[in-house]
């Protein structure tokens, strides 16, 4: 018997623990924590643990499929990339480069997102390039960039061991970055203060010494609140401030009046609010920690800039155990971002509007590129509605499971001339598209994902893929070479690496060997920091000095009103991931949970003849879902939640696409919707039943 250990990194979220792939003759057995990871100490959490189900051949996609009359008839890859190619062909010919575009996948490696971009602006000549971090930390992107010159979490996952106080605003990590979210706990039972904010009670607030349960939406309100407190007590850092940051008096006097009525505004008691000013600011170290109840908001990068001003008025920022700390998602999210998966910049966040950057890419990469402004995912939907918008590639992404407003999503991919999709399994997406091809999963493939504090780490090639699945960089140098450019054409992972690292100055000092033997690099890794960079802004922020920036508080986009009674907010649970294609396919994992869950207060539940687990129908004015209640004080009255992974109730037929105006996050996180009970011994229908009974259209809301 053929039998190894291959050490590798967990493909869910942006925590990257170390996992260990135990393979028998070419076939993954198990996985298992590598012990001595330097992040996960040899701990996983359910999903890690069950990675061998994520990626088993069993349900994948072993051939590329091309959509004929009848459905999906299997074709050879050559066949596939030259229909593609001749699509591709014809439609910039006919309508342009802006009539093309790519998207991404957060899912896979550093190595396949920098070929996705260069594929996109060194080959079809346009920077329509985008990926999920669009609906997820965008607004940190942009937020933290002009704030504090860089937009990345700032400190360490070790910094949670030293810190004195942790504030969690809108994120639950116990669910979503658990191995993270059980340090939190251990530094909670060690003595450190726990402070979370969240409409919700999750796990840690329930721990918490203060659990700030605000209304949806009203996080500026609340954070201009602890900030008037703190400035009106004379708690904040004068040195700091006056060292280190600019726009402190226009900050200050914005302020006037920011508690008056703040109860009634954010439903968090008056003095509730002055005892966390008190801790936060008083603390020795104090670390933010947020996620998507902060940016999936209209005002998602307001909401970012806010809790900015918050850490750098109490000094709180370029010390360990500090920082504004966006615990970004996806395993390889930061690194899509890094890689210049982004409609306006290249790879390093080098902006795509300044002509000394686009004519080092053009001389790096011996090509003319496009000058002209990129659209974003939801822009790429959007013109194919007007048809301006017509051929569009997509990777390690279910757009019509994970996109708010899935009817529109449905109708706008419907629209395209060429839809092509790589992927595991057949998702909702890689149903409607014209070409699907089988992509190799991260057991099968080497590379890098760079996780949520910014450390780049080796993933390897475990066994070989299933049937002809191919990974993605490869692929996409097909495409290039199809359309007869040899951009792409690199002899393995690590090349494609150091063409990168020539370019980008934060992974500049980077290479395999070296991140190996440091066990993984955090960026800035260059000539300055030839080791990289654990906690950022030590002695001074990129910009010099930080910005104060005086923001108001917004409402959200979609109150409820007479028709659409209750608020719906969406979350995610511990046990399954995303769109759901890669957990759902562990019989562990999907034991844990019903297909779908409405959480609803026990009072709204009464208010609407609605008992525990009974089948219940959920309108917006966007779409129409069924699932089953499940009743819990956990959501406050007046609220409702759905998690996202399930396809057959997906909460993205509910969501609300209004959008904030500097990025472009849709507002997933509020939206008003009408719930009631299904008529005695009626099951909830699923999505493709309901859809096949012509119930979900926009049109049939108000019935
Ligand atoms: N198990 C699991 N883990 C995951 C994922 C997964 O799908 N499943 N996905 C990964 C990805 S892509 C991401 S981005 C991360 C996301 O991780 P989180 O950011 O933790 O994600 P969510 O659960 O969507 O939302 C976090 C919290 O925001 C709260 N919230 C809603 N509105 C507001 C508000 O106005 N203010 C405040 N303060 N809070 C609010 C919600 O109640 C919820 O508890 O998780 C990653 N990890
Ligand atoms: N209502 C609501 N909607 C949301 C959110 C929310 O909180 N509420 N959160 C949003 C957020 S934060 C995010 S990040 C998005 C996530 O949205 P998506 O990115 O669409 O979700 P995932 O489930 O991560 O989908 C990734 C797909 O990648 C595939 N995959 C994995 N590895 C590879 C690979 O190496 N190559 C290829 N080609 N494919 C691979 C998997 O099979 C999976 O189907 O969803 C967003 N949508
Ligand atoms: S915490 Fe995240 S990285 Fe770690 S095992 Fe769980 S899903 Fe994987
Ligand atoms: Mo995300």
């Amino acid at each position: 018997m053929n039998s190894s250990h291959v050490s590798s990194i967990c493909p869910y979220c942006g925590v990257g623990c170390g996992i260990e792939l135990a393979v028998q003759n070419d076939r993954l057995i198990s996985v298992a924590p590598q012990r001595s990871h330097p992040l996960s100490h040899g701990q996983l959490c359910a999903k890690g643990w069950s990675t061998a189900y994520g990626v088993d051949p069993a349900g994948r996609i072993h051939q590329p499929l091309l959509r004929n009359n009848d459905g999906f008839e299997t074709v050879s890859w050559d066949r596939a990339i030259a229909e593609i190619c001749a699509w591709l062909r014809r439609i910039g010919d006919e309508h342009g480069a802006a009539a093309l575009g790519v998207i991404s996948s957060a899912r896979a490696t550093n190595e396949d997102n920098y070929a996705a971009q260069k594929l996109a602006r060194a080959v079809l000549k346009t920077n329509n390039i985008d990926h999920c971090a669009r609906i997820c930390h965008s607004p940190t992107v942009a937020g933290l960039q002009q704030t504090l010159g860089s937009g990345a979490m700032t400190n360490s996952i070790a910094d949670v061991a030293h810190t004195d106080l942790i504030l969690v605003i809108g994120a639950d990590p116990t669910e979503n970055h658990s191995v993270l979210g059980g340090q939190i706990m251990r530094a909670k039972l060690r003595g450190a203060t726990l402070i979370v904010v969240d409409p919700r009670r999750t796990r840690l607030a329930k721990l918490a010494d203060f659990h700030l349960q605000l209304k949806l939406g009203s996080n500026i309100a609340l954070i201009n609140a602890l900030l008037a407190d703190i400035i009106a007590n004379n708690w904040h850092n004068r040195e700091f401030i006056a060292q280190r940051c600019e726009g402190f008096e226009a900050l200050a006097a914005s302020l006037d009046g920011a508690c008056e009525g703040i109860e009634a505004v954010t439903g968090v008691a008056r003095d509730t609010i002055r005892a966390a000013a008190r801790a936060y600011s008083g603390a020795d170290r104090a670390m933010i920690m947020y996620g998507m109840g902060i940016t999936q908001y209209v005002s998602g990068t307001h909401n970012v800039m806010a809790l900015s001003n918050l850490a750098l008025v109490c000094g709180q920022i370029g010390r360990e155990g500090t920082g504004v700390n966006p615990l970004r998602g996806q395993n390889n999210v930061q690194g899509a971002c890094d890689m210049g998966c982004l409609p306006n910049v290249y790879p390093g966040y080098q902006a795509v509007a300044e002509t000394a950057v686009r004519e080092k890419f053009s001389r790096g990469w011996r090509t003319e590129v496009p000058a002209a402004p990129g659209l974003t995912s939801l822009g790429m939907a959007k013109a194919a509605m007007q048809g301006d918008f017509r051929g569009l590639i997509i990777f390690g992404e279910d757009p019509v499971v994970t996109d708010p407003d899935q009817n529109h999503v449905r109708e706008a991919f419907g629209k395209l001339d060429l839809l092509v999709v790589a992927e595991l399994t057949m998702t909702e997406t890689a149903k409607i598209a014209d070409v699907v091809l089988p992509a190799a999963s991260c057991a099968e493939k080497d590379g890098t994902f760079t996780n949520c504090e910014r450390r780049v780490q080796r993933i390897r090639r475990a066994l070989p893929p299933p049937g002809e699945a191919k990974a993605d960089w490869r692929w996409l140098g097909e495409i290039a070479r199809g359309l007869g450019s040899d951009q792409l054409d690199w002899a393995n992972e690590e090349a494609i690496f150091d063409e990168m690292a020539v370019l980008t100055d934060s992974y500049s000092a980077m290479s395999y060997a070296k991140i190996d033997q440091h066990r993984g690099l955090q960026w800035p890794c260059n000539g300055e920091a030839p080791t990289g960079t654990a906690i950022l802004h030590r002695k001074r922020f990129p910009i010099g000095r930080a910005r104060l920036v005086p923001l108001t508080p917004s409402a959200i986009d979609e109150p409820a009103d007479a028709d659409y009674p209750l608020l719906l907010t969406t979350n995610r649970l511990h046990f399954h991931y995303g769109c759901g294609s890669m957990t759902r396919k562990s019989p562990l994992l999907e034991r844990e949970t019903p297909p779908g869950i409405l959480f609803i207060h026990p009072r709204d539940a009464a208010a609407l003849g609605v008992h525990q687990h009974a089948p219940v129908g959920v309108r917006s004015r966007r779409g129409y879902l069924e699932t089953r209640a499940m009743l819990s004080e956990d959501v406050p009255p007046g609220l409702v939640s759905l998690p996202y992974h399930f396809r057959e109730a997906p909460s993205n037929q509910l969501t609300n696409n209004a959008q904030d105006p500097l990025t472009k996050m849709p507002e997933l996180k509020a939206c008003a919707v009408a719930v009631r009970p299904l008529p005695a011994g009626q099951a909830p229908r699923d999505i493709d039943r309901l859809r096949g009974e012509g119930l979900v259209e926009a049109s049939h809301a108000n019935l």
